[in-house]
């Protein structure tokens, strides 16, 4: 009967048309006549999903059939973005006959044509959908391109994370400063999300450990008596992948009350309180921390943290004991990625498990732990390093305290084996800090001791990470533990989704029509052989400026309807980008600094005489384009926000500069918006003290999308030149190696400020930029000329005006050369697609294979 009545997917139009009003009419409730943008954006989404859900069950049904080994990609943040657009591109670019039967289309376009006849703008449709902005910045937009990536390459993967109720809080710029206001992403409910009421993990804090026997050693096994309990209840999203029907899962966990009941309190009259108590549970899961690469250590973070693992966990372990395999075979059915040290507490919680509930010898389950988790480190920065106070852990989880002591201990004797009485090694290496006034827990010493692999994310990183933070363990453990998988980014939404007409011209120029680039990026090196074809980088440039008219536009409308940029030399005019995290190794305030040293130039260029036409030779026109949030706690960063904002006020309105330079700062940067800047580039700025950046993600999207690079020698940058040309980046700046001596230079004192930044600085301090409060930005300038420059601003700032000096020669005396070095950057970019990463990722660490649909 269950086959007889099986379900089916739309596959044409007219399967379309049937299931968006069937959902208009049912689902939501609605009839044709009220169905306004939202409510058709709504039933497409719903219609869509289930499609994916129908091939997520043949999916999950396969794997249980044939229970492969399969990878859990455990991340507190993912970055998603909106949902629909992907899943549309992704569902099929498989051409499709129409209604009529005879025009072939992919399911986008044909959704496109059906909306339109329904009487709906595809673009309208997909404006409706809230990003989901579980994340902060570049680790959780990383884990958002990898689920794409795993699904696509048929990798059985699941996520797990967190259902955040706020994401990343909404950016307004009010008089020039960051003002944070919540981002309730949820508020017209969620089309994409299946909860799963019947998913309900009891998890608990608190407490304390019972052990029966007395004082046995603690690597027997005990009971832990949790205080606090909260249930975990699963909401599942569906991950669809490129040109595959294999539909992974991303699971995210909410927080909710238990239905216990606290009768104590019930029966003395305290009703109220026992119903507050419990509703507390959903703190938990109601906010993503705002801070990227600063870790604070608040109390409800590590609640988030254990709440997270302890459900997802046992989530792993129930379906792994489904398939009755003896224990000793959990690591090869189970990889777990750590995105970060976040997720840690995972290795503990795995090790009590083993030991206390399933009463397995401490060395036994240490073994199956080790084989199973492996840490990827996406920083070096000693602020973002997480490390624990122990008096938290042993109140929040004592248990789990008792569990890190006695992995530290067994780790410490093997240290001291193979290097005796070396006790400063020791407490060095030790996974607890010693310090006053607290002892402190290193998560990521913990995420190496029980990984199998530890990875950076870009080759310079993985390198660095093995002779600072972790040189002792590369001593004890030897270098082959430690490992480099240089990060990507997902093609589909980055190339294809967010530049169709680039998309476009590409599968045009490299004869595929069906778009297969998007798999084998390798084909993109077929363009190659047009960079010097003129006609073809007419066609190139004509879609780059449809890309800065569309930017242009959405400037425009942040901006009240007020243009800011000249629509009439918009092809003339270079588009300068940077967005990412404010943040000051970043350097956001070099880019500003150097911004102000150009306006300052023109200005007195103008005062000696000479006329805008001769000004312009020497500084052709340029939009300066910022975007980024700061941690609300940041001062600093927030500081750079307002200079930029400062600085754009005074200049964009200064009437002598005839339009030169314009600077622009877009509220709210997210992943939407990303999708409209990056295709806009002509230049975008990555420029971190060398050693800071662990990779970059930004910088391949914008090469990918034909623009180009300044930056320093940092992170991927460094790879990107390799594999792009290093005639095709304009590389600036003192090298990693020279940091740590520049910095000491200026501790005591050696160093000279360049003339440039001089200037600048005092124009600054006079008052230029905040004539009612010329002390406003007293910090920034403190920090470069009395605090030590830790950032190395005065150190790169002259060859950092002497490279944009480059870029504007190449970019308005020479344009077939820039689009020449355009073309051949984009021909060369495949290796930064996260499928080539993924495939690292699955055979150097999980040693996983796909299963492929039949
Ligand atoms: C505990 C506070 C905290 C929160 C977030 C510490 C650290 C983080 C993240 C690891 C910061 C982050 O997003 N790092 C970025 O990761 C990207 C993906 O690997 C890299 O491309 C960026 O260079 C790195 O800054």
């Amino acid at each position: 009967l269950w086959n007889k009545h099986k379900v089916q997917k739309f596959e044409d139009a007219e399967g379309f048309d049937d299931r968006f009003i069937h959902h208009v009419e049912t689902t939501l409730a609605r009839s044709l006549y009220n169905c306004d943008d939202l409510a058709a954006y709504e039933s497409t989404s719903i219609s869509v999903r289930d499609n994916l859900v129908i091939d997520w069950n043949k999916t999950q049904q396969r794997l249980t059939a044939r229970d492969p080994k399969r990878v859990y990609y455990l991340s507190l943040e993912f970055l998603m973005g909106r949902a629909l657009d992907n899943a549309l591109i992704n569902m099929g670019s498989e051409p499709k006959p129409n209604s009529n039967g005879d025009e072939l289309l992919g399911t986008r376009d044909m959704v496109k044509d059906s909306l339109n006849d329904l009487g709906f703008r595809l673009e309208d449709v997909l404006a409706q959908e809230p990003d989901a902005a579980l994340g902060n910045g570049g680790l959780g937009r990383l884990a958002a391109c990898f689920i794409d990536s795993m699904t696509t390459e048929n990798i059985p993967a699941w996520g797990y994370g967190l259902r955040y109720e706020y994401g990343i809080f909404a950016q307004k710029i009010i008089d020039g400063y960051q003002i944070e206001t919540p981002d309730y992403w949820l508020n017209i409910g969620n089309r994409w999300e299946i909860e799963r009421h019947e998913i309900q993990i009891p998890v608990t804090f608190y407490g304390y450990v019972d052990r029966p026997d007395g004082d046995t050693p603690t690597t027997d096994p005990a009971q832990w008596i949790g205080g606090e309990r909260v249930l975990a209840v699963a909401y599942d999203f569906p991950v669809p992948g490129y040109k595959t029907t294999t539909v992974n899962n991303l699971r995210l966990w909410k927080a909710k009350p238990t239905t216990e009941f606290d009768f104590a309190k019930f029966n003395t009259g305290d009703y109220k309180n026992s119903v507050d108590q419990q509703q507390r549970a959903e703190s938990i899961t109601a906010c993503l921390y705002p801070n990227d690469n600063f870790a604070e250590g608040k109390e409800l973070r590590l609640k988030q943290q254990y709440f997270w693992c302890a459900a997802s966990l046992h989530d792993i372990i129930r379906r792994f004991k489904k398939t009755q395999r003896p224990w000793s075979e959990f690591p090869d059915q189970v990889a777990i990625q750590l995105n970060d040290t976040h997720p840690t507490l995972a290795v503990v919680e795995l090790q009590r498990v083993l030991v206390d509930l399933e009463k397995l010898p401490w060395a036994e389950a240490w073994d199956i732990v080790n084989k199973t988790f492996a840490y990827t480190n996406h920083t070096v920065m000693q602020e973002a390093l997480e490390k624990w106070p122990v008096s938290l852990f042993s109140r929040l989880l004592p248990r789990h305290l008792e569990i890190i002591y006695d992995i530290n201990w067994f780790f410490l004797q093997e240290v001291e084996k193979k290097f005796p009485d070396n006790s400063e090694l020791l407490s060095r290496i030790s996974i607890i800090e010693e310090v006053y006034p607290e002892r402190l827990i290193r998560m990521a010493f913990l995420a190496i001791v029980g990984s199998h692999k530890v990875n950076g994310v870009a080759e310079l990183h993985s390198e660095l990470i093995k002779t600072t933070i972790f040189s002792d363990f590369v001593k004890f453990y030897g270098p082959s533990k430690f490992t480099n998988v240089t990060n990507g980014i997902t093609p589909r939404r980055w190339l294809k989704q967010a530049n169709p007409e680039l998309s476009k011209l590409i599968s045009e120029a490299i004869n595929d029509p069906k778009d297969d680039f998007l798999l084998d990026m390798t084909k993109l090196t077929k363009l190659a052989e047009f960079a010097d074809d003129h006609g073809f980088q007419q066609r190139w440039n004509k879609v780059k400026e449809d890309n800065k008219i569309k930017l242009a536009d959405l400037i425009k409308n942040l901006n009240n309807g007020e243009d800011i940029i000249d629509r009439e030399h918009i092809n003339n005019t270079l588009f300068d980008i940077q967005v990412k995290r404010i943040h000051e190794y970043k350097r956001q305030q070099m880019n500003i600094f150097g911004v102000i040293y150009r306006y300052l130039a023109i200005k007195n260029l103008l005062e000696q005489g000479a006329s805008i036409e001769e000004v312009e030779k020497k500084f052709p026109r340029k939009v300066s384009i910022f975007g980024g949030k700061s941690a609300p706690g940041y001062y600093m960063a927030k500081l750079i926000i307002k200079l930029i904002n400062s600085v754009a006020d005074v200049v964009n309105s200064d009437v002598a500069i005839a339009d030169l330079i314009k600077v622009v700062f877009i509220p709210d940067y997210n992943v939407s918006k990303a999708e409209i800047i990056i295709p806009a580039s002509d230049l975008s700025e990555h420029i971190s003290t060398a050693g800071t950046e662990a990779s970059g993600t930004s910088n391949m999207k914008f090469v990918m999308n034909g623009g180009l690079i300044i930056g320093t020698v940092d992170g991927a940058n460094v790879e990107i030149t390799r594999e792009i040309g290093e005639d095709n980046i304009f590389l600036f700046g003192n090298l990693s190696e020279k940091v740590e001596e520049l910095r000491y230079n200026h501790k005591y004192r050696k160093s000279e400020m360049p003339s440039e930044l001089k200037m600048v600085l005092n124009a600054i301090e006079s008052g230029l930029f905040s004539p009612e409060n010329p002390n406003e930005f007293k910090p920034l300038w403190d920090s470069i000329k009395h605090h030590g420059d830790y950032y190395l601003v005065s150190d790169d700032f002259a060859s950092y005006l002497a490279t944009q000096e480059l870029v504007d020669q190449v970019f308005h005396y020479e344009k077939s050369e820039w689009i020449k070095k355009c073309i051949l950057s984009v021909a060369n970019v495949g290796f930064f697609s996260s499928d080539r990463c993924i495939e690292e990722y699955a055979e150097t660490i999980w040693n996983v294979e796909p299963v492929k649909p039949e």
